[in-house]
């Protein structure tokens, strides 16, 4: 970035970055492009603020207005749950939700692409997760609203980039960045995903970042991402390309798992269960949680259930405090 930028442009970049809706955002991009210094050496600077200008006024208009009116880290609620992309510049975050569902977020091979939240809605099986790319995180860079939506999502996936030699530097800085805003203490939820994976050099950084993980994550994160990777000695990052596709079915998996949720399915004695339609439940549900989800007339009345899964023979009677596992059918017996 060039030195002579102005103290009067400096403000408007910040105000640009504390702006916490896109009216806000809008101004003080207008009064960035007003206050720069008009010369061959900002040229760029200065057609990349019109880009962003233009793009900004017809997001607004393509919005309805209380869409456009309410604060970025206020998202309004899709799916089975919520996972947010988070991770350096250029890590590949947008691609991935490119990728991975009907968004259509900007893809470039400059840093601070994203500037503002875009959820997609990500397909696993017969469930969808919202999952919301976001502006990177750089310190001292990213927007300020950014810790409060991540206070509000349920579980972060750290996204990081294979192709990139600093990719242990720049993991520190978005585990600083979230520690220091306390996201492992309030979001216990986290997953690994290292992306690039088709990139020279993908397997030795892949390692670096493995031994990274066994060490520099916060003690809050540990276990979900240890529960995920299914290693006992250290949190398995998801290997995946947004560009190739290699990984992201296991990925789709993996957005869906870290939520904490399992699918189950209700019959009526001698029918079969309508697999499209799961209910979806906090993992540990037991059977009289589940009938209390579907109707609480089943909770009342319920003397027993019988249970078609892997953990169960089929049919098994179990009582009201057995415990579901993710796909388990149940039939409710009223009395
Ligand atoms: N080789 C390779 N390149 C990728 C992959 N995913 C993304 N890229 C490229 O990396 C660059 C950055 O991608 P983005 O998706 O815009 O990255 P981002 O993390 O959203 O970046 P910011 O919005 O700046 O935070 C683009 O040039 C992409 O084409 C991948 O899996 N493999
Ligand atoms: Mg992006």
């Amino acid at each position: 970035m060039p030195a002579n930028l102005t103290p009067d442009y400096m403000a408007a970049e910040r105000r640009f970055r504390e702006a916490v809706d896109p009216q806000e955002q809008l101004d003080a991009l207008q009064q960035m492009l007003a206050t720069i210094p008009k010369h061959k050496g900002t040229e760029k600077m200065q057609a990349d603020l019109k880009r962003r200008i233009a793009r900004m006024k017809e997001e607004m208009q393509r919005r309805p207005s209380t869409a456009t009116q309410r604060p970025y880290w206020m998202l309004e609620r899709a799916g089975a749950g919520q996972v947010s992309l988070v991770g350096p510049p250029n890590a590949g975050k947008s691609q991935l939700l490119a990728s991975m569902s009907n968004a259509e977020p900007e893809v470039a091979d400059y840093p601070f692409t994203t500037r503002v939240p875009l959820p997609g809605i990500v397909a696993f099986e017969n469930v969808q997760v919202q999952v919301v790319d976001l502006p990177p995180v750089a310190p001292d860079l990213s927007p300020a609203w950014l810790p409060s939506l991540l206070h509000r999502t349920d579980a972060v996936a750290l996204v990081f980039d294979l192709g990139d030699d600093d990719l242990l530097s720049r993991a520190d800085e978005v585990i600083g960045y979230l520690d220091g805003a306390a996201i492992p203490r309030r979001i216990g939820r986290a997953m690994v995903v290292a992306n690039k994976a088709d990139t020279g050099g993908a397997v030795d950084r892949l390692s670096m970042l493995r031994d990274f993980l066994r060490t520099a994550l916060p003690n809050e994160w540990r276990s979900t991402i240890r529960e995920l990777g299914g290693e006992d000695e250290y949190p398995a990052p998801f290997v995946v390309s947004g560009r190739t596709g290699a990984g992201l079915d296991s990925l789709r998996r993996g957005f869906f798992d870290i939520l904490g949720l399992i699918r189950v399915y209700t019959k009526a004695p001698g029918k079969k269960p309508d697999h499209d339609a799961p209910f979806v439940l906090k993992r540990g549900t037991t059977v009289i949680g589940a009938a209390a989800a579907v109707h609480k007339d089943f909770a009342q009345n319920l003397k027993y259930a019988r249970i078609w899964g892997k953990d169960a023979y089929d049919g098994q009677m179990v009582q009201r405090d057995y415990v579901l596992s993710d796909s388990d059918i149940i039939e409710f017996h009223t009395g």
